[in-house]
Order: structure tokens, then C-alpha cells, then sequence
């Protein structure tokens, strides 16, 4: 069975490791947000391509979820001797991928060439696909101004009043290789529990890619990173409300219609089926969290199934 996922942040990092325990790794193609990549010193940072790659290679800290394991900051304290900004905190080996991305981007290589070579290094036989080769960056409109992903959700740690959101340089950019006919080639699409508004809403603003979706042949099948009206983690509960979506299913559901066919979601939340089915969405109630390998191991299951 091939798969496609959409994919960004932790939630997903944690999904993708249980579906790669149940699936054969080369029928996985995971498309990734970009638009939270971001400068940091000068180089190209891409959190979520890194954060997939990482957690597909076995070398993703489980404690914070993002980074290398048995990681250390020396270099990062060295730069605050320097007064560089040290709120965005890279390791010293995961510095290796940056450097080496940036270096092949400047070179006028490609984001989804050099991150199938970064994978193919680290050991990942899944394909890691980039939603586009070109910049887009999600933006966050406060009271006060615009901030970028990375400055509202690290440095300020999503305390700011989110008055809108947007995915900058989104209407000019162009899916990258392989993202339409993953989509299209799948048996099942897989919506990973990933914020619907800043993980999954930059890959949808990518022309072409919400058009694929509602073409595919493929069931397209969610897990809801919201239960019992909250976000698992993260900020999607304040970010779907700025969009006027309520923190339920059923948001997320809105969020992916018309061509979400299955949400996931939590006992607690099994009173929105019929509403979710109201929206064409069969509803699978069942163990969203996924503290540990088992429990991923064990919705990865309940996801293949769901098809
Ligand atoms: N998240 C944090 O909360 N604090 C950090 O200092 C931080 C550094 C960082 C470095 C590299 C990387 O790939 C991810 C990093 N993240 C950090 C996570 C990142 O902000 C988020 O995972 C995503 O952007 C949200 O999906």
C-alpha cells in the first residue's frame, strides 16, 4: 500500500514513526511544511523537514521532540559570547544539516535535492518531500505587527494575540517534484496531527495541492490534534480560533474539507461524529495520544486500518 502524508511538527514526527513500523519505509512519502524554515546566523533552518527526517532516521530527541538526540549547545553558547540571538536553539550536530543545506542551496542545488541527500545520508529510505522548492513563510498578524513562525512560536512562545495568519510568497510557489503524484499515486493520504492552520494550511496554500487532494483516488484520512476542545501541544487551539474555527474535530474538519473522508479522533470527542458526518466525514473514534513507540505504533495501526 503506498502513503502519502502530510506532515509538520511534532505530532506528525511521532505518527509517521508508527506508521514506518507498520509499512514497508520505501511505500512512505511525506510531504513537509516549510513555511516555518527560517534564517538563523545566516543559515537555512527548515524545522519540520528536519524534524521528519530525524524521527525516520531513529536520531529525533524524544524529550523535546525537535533537534538531534544526544545533542549539546557549545557552539550556540559560543555565539552568545559573539551577542548573536540564542533564542532559536541549535545543536551542535544538528548545525551539520543546516550547514550542509545551506551550502547546497547556495550552490543552486534545490530544498527537495538536498533533502532527499540529507535522508538518503541519515538512513531514511521514506521519501522526504518539501511542499515546495520555493520560499513560503508563514506569518503571524498581531496587534502590534507581523512576526515570523519562529519569532512568535520560540521566541515569544505563542504569548501574542494572533489577530490572522498568513503564507507569504504562497500564491506564486510551485509544488515541489514528486508532491502532486504522491498524492495522486497513494492508495491512502494520511493528515498527520499537525496544526491545521500553520503545519498543513502553508502545504494547502501551495497551488495545486488542495486540487490534488479532492482528486486523489486515495482515502484521505486525518487524526485530530485537538482533544477534549485543547491542542495535544502547540498553539493550534488559539491559531483555529484567530481563523473563526471552532477548537473541536469539527474545526479541524472544516479546516480540510471538502476532501477529508476520516478524522481520528479521542473518546472524549466522540459526541462530534454526527456532526462530522454532517460534513462528510466519518468519524473513527479511538487513542489519539501517543506518549510512547507503542501508542504510535498503535495509531499508525488504527490510521492503515481507517482507510
Ligand atoms: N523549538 C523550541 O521551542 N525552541 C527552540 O529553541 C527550537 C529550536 C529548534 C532548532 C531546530 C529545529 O529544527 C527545530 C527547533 N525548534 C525549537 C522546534 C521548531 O520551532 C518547531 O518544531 C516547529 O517549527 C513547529 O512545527
Amino acid at each position: 500500500m503506498r502513503v502519502a502524508a502530510l506532515a509538520g511538527g511534532t505530532g506528525a514526527a511521532k505518527l509517521l514513526r508508527g506508521l514506518a513500523a507498520s509499512l514497508d519505509s520505501s511505500a512512505l512519502s511525506v510531504v513537509v511544511n516549510t513555511g516555518d524554515d527560517a534564517e538563523v546566523w545566516g543559515l537555512h533552518v527548515s524545522p519540520d523537514l528536519d524534524s521528519v527526517m530525524y524521527a525516520l532516521a531513529g536520531v529525533l530527541d524524544a524529550g523535546r521532540g525537535w533537534g538531534r538526540a544526544d545533542e549539546a549547545f557549545r557552539c550556540l553558547s559560543a555565539m552568545a559570547v559573539y551577542g548573536a540571538p540564542t533564542w532559536f536553539g541549535l545543536g551542535d550536530r544538528d548545525l551539520a544539516t543546516h550547514l550542509v543545506r545551506t551550502r547546497a542551496l547556495h550552490e543552486g542545488r534545490t530544498l527537495s535535492a538536498v533533502t532527499a541527500d540529507l535522508a538518503h545520508a541519515l538512513g531514511v529510505a521514506s521519501r522526504i518531500l518539501p511542499m515546495s522548492d520555493e520560499a513560503v513563510r508563514t506569518t503571524i498578524r498581531t496587534p502590534d505587527g507581523r512576526l515570523g513562525f519562529q519569532e512568535y512560536f520560540v521566541r515569544d512562545k505563542c504569548q501574542v494575540e494572533v489577530v490572522g495568519v498568513d503564507y507569504d510568497g504562497a500564491e506564486r510557489a510551485r509544488p515541489a517534484p514528486g508532491v502532486l503524484e504522491a498524492i495522486r499515486d497513494a492508495d491512502l493520504v494520511v493528515v498527520c496531527p499537525s496544526n491545521p492552520v500553520t503545519s498543513v494550511g502553508p502545504i494547502l496554500a501551495v497551488p495545486g495541492v488542495a486540487e490534488a487532494l479532492g482528486a486523489t483516488r486515495a482515502s484521505v484520512v486525518g487524526v485530530s490534534p485537538i482533544v477534549g476542545g485543547a491542542a495535544v501541544s502547540g498553539p493550534a487551539g488559539a491559531l483555529l480560533r484567530a481563523r473563526g474555527l471552532p477548537v473541536s474535530p469539527l474545526g479541524v474538519a472544516r479546516a480540510y474539507a471538502p476532501w477529508l473522508r476520516a478524522l481520528l479522533i479521542a473518546p472524549e470527542d466522540a459526541a462530534c461524529a454526527p456532526e462530522l458526518a454532517a460534513l462528510g466525514v466519518r468519524a473513527v473514534v479511538t487513542d489519539v495520544m501517543m506518549p510512547d513507540r507503542e501508542r504510535e505504533a498503535a495509531l499508525g495501526r488504527a490510521v492503515l486500518a481507517a482507510r
